[in-house]
């Protein structure tokens, strides 16, 4: 007997998997426990199904049982081969959410969509960085310019991207120089990579994994930074805001509809629809629409505009079991099929939104950069027609909501520090670090997976890192574990230590706030950018690599190959990453020894090569601690106090 205490942390999603168990209705947690045991080929990496002569299935212990594919291929170059086809799954979706909000603004800016620059501030910035004249331009004329440099890093056959040179610290692009494995367009890398994986193309190990970290580089460059630069350039750079999380941000006397998926275009659209239809939402006898988040898109809306969160990944479809909900919206990534028969027990609406992700089961209206605001009244529309639908003895909403605060963008956290030195912001926070008031700083990234008790192990592994004094930045679907469990607020500071604290309510109360929260909310999986650019702020301003920096990441509940691809980008640029959930390597021991730098015979290692590598570590309190010792590690190394 499972307990659905067992399942999540988070009350709201208890009640609603016993609402869902009385209704007959299947979730992902359900689901989970039924692929129980997982084949240990699959999971360990050494099952090949690249070409019909198999699928084949070698040893994945190292001695007992076949040492080879058909074609003679061996554990180190299957686990090899299927780490980088992953990475390059993990990839994707970015480049492909880069590549779209791109074409958003080159139309946008020829006039021909309907969005407008907000982040006039930001264009200007980015103009001036890739060498353009700025003065005097007008904005669209500019906005074009910035679009189509965007678009050479999808169309050039040679020379390096521009965004990683955008970007980048000297320091980490001498490394991948070196290394031979700077990129130069996107799609010729996807390209590339697929082609290195194919039956018959590359079997040696150490290329692969070269071309795995070259991949992380496309990510973090042509996915992650250009994405999020285009897009506040479009909707405007997040500042602090105040927002509410859990279930209970869905509203009984209101139209609601949820917002799910990645792409701000998308869900920008809905809202402002919302708002401007809001009065026919009153005519229907409802006290108007509530817009409410789920996902990275919930953290665009929420970075930006202070829309609440109902959930994050795993507990997607119990927001549908609320019986609440009118319409729900998804357009990219992290959408599971499974919410369309959820969708067919209530009477919500399950729309797909962009023209080349069609889900069965679900209606679809199709955006389009030209087409947005048609798509934005249609979906807002077909929600208030649901409202009249609904029925009442099936609405349940967990009561209840936490505060929590956002919008920590890298101008903001500066715009913060600049209370205390308005000449040199950093300055206070390079202070506090080099004391060890600030031991160092963790980003808590990426997912929740059902293979994991839901939000449990993002929130232990935080307050263990605060306890010990560290700053915790995060993004993605675990800052929205810790938004739920308190950690977003200032409330949080009973967890940090002595020292922390004291530098956050400083900082906090320098602004008019009662302190900085223990953990800074800095946006959706691709504006892990925003803490990249804050690693390489910090590393420019001490004139030391961002390798050395007292720095680690760590994604607690991974269920995405996009959190692998996240954590490679981060390794290639000398960051320790940790992951809770194991990646499917242990098959190999050369690809798990280059990776985790753990003894064995294998000599080069990402460690060596990049200054970071891959810890696999279940238990969250262990998972701090080492994250911790490599903290101390780097800080001796930089001769700070420790
Ligand atoms: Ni990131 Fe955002 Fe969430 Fe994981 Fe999925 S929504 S892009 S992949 S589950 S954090
Ligand atoms: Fe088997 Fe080789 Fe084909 Fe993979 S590529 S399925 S190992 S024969």
């Amino acid at each position: 007997q499972v307990l659905v205490t067992d399942l999540t942390m988070d009350t709201g999603v208890q009640e609603l998997l016993v609402k869902a168990e009385l209704e007959n209705i299947e979730t992902a947690f359900q689901r989970a426990k039924e692929q129980e045991p997982h084949c240990k080929f699959g999971l360990t990496g050494v099952c090949c199904r690249r070409c019909l002569q198999g699928p084949c299935r070698v040893t994945f212990n190292g001695n007992k049982g076949v040492k080879r594919g058909v074609c003679g291929a061996t554990a180190d170059q299957i686990v090899a081969r299927n780490l980088l086809s992953l990475i390059v799954e993990g990839t994707t979706p970015h480049v492909e959410h880069a590549r779209e909000i791109l074409h958003t603004l080159l139309e946008t800016a020829e006039g021909k969509a309907p969005y407008e620059i907000k982040g006039k501030e930001k264009l200007i910035s980015i103009g001036k960085k890739l060498g353009l004249t700025v003065d005097g331009v007008e904005l669209d004329k500019l906005a074009k310019e910035v679009a189509l440099i965007a678009l050479q890093d999808f169309q050039q056959q040679s020379g390096v991207s521009n965004w990683l040179r955008l970007r980048a610290q000297d320091q980490s692009i001498e490394t991948w120089k070196k290394l031979n494995i700077l990129p130069s367009n996107a799609h010729l890398e996807i390209a590339n990579a697929i082609n290195k994986t194919a039956m018959g193309c590359e079997s040696d190990p150490v290329s692969l994994l070269l071309g795995i970290m070259k991949m992380g580089l496309v990510e973090g460059y042509d996915g992650l930074h250009l994405s999020t630069d285009l897009q506040d350039i479009l909707f405007g750079t997040p500042r602090l805001v105040k927002t509410q999380y859990r279930m209970g941000v869905i509203k009984e006397e209101y139209v609601n509809i949820a917002v799910h998926g990645h792409i701000p275009m998308v869900s920008e659209k809905v809202l402002e629809w919302s708002r401007k239809l809001n009065n026919e939402a009153k005519a229907l006898g409802a006290k108007g629409i509530n817009i409410v988040g789920i996902c990275c898109s919930a953290n665009e809306l929420l970075m930006r505009q202070g829309v609440s969160v109902a959930t994050n990944y795993a507990s997607q479809e119990l927001a549908i079991i609320t019986g609440a909900l009118e319409a729900m919206v998804v357009d990219a990534q992290c959408i599971m099929p499974g919410l369309a028969q959820v969708a067919e027990c209530y009477h919500t609406e399950l729309i797909s939104a962009l023209p080349n992700i069609k889900i069965e089961g679900a209606s679809h209206v199709d955006w389009t950069p030209e087409d947005a605001d048609k798509m934005g009244e249609e979906i807002v529309r077909r929600a208030l027609a649901h409202y009249p639908e609904r029925d009442q003895s099936k609405v349940q909403i967990p009561a209840g909501t936490v505060e929590a605060y956002a919008g920590f963008s890298v101008e903001q956290i500066v715009e913060l520090l600049a209370t205390l030195n308005g000449q040199d912001p950093l300055l206070p926070l390079i202070e506090a670090i080099a004391t060890g008031d600030i031991l160092g700083v963790v980003a808590i990234v990426g997912c929740t997976n059902p293979k994991v008790k839901q939000d449990w192990a993002n929130t232990e592994v935080a307050k263990e890192l605060m306890r010990n004094n560290v700053l915790i930045v995060a993004s993605g679907c675990s800052a929205h574990s810790l938004g739920k469990n308190g950690l977003l607020s200032p409330d949080g500071l009973q967890y940090c230590g002595e020292k922390l604290a004291n530098v956050l309510t400083a900082i906090g109360q320098a602004n008019g706030l009662p302190a900085l929260p223990p953990a800074l909310h800095m946006g959706s999986c691709v504006d892990n950018s925003r803490i990249d650019d804050l690693l390489v702020a910090l590393g420019d301003r001490m004139g030391v690599a961002v390798r050395e920096l007292p720095v680690a990441g760590s994604s607690p509940e991974n269920h995405s190959p996009k959190a692998l691809s996240i954590g490679t980008f981060f390794i290639a640029q000398g960051v320790d990453v940790h992951i809770g959930v194991n990646a499917p390597i242990t098959g190999s021991p050369l690809v798990e020894q280059a990776l985790t730098a753990n003894k064995g015979e294998f000599p080069v290692t990402t460690d060596e090569l990049f200054g970071g590598k891959l810890i696999y570590e279940a238990d969250p309190i262990q998972a701090a601690q080492t994250m911790i010792g490599r903290i101390i590690q780097k800080r001796k190394a930089l001769g700070l106090v420790c």
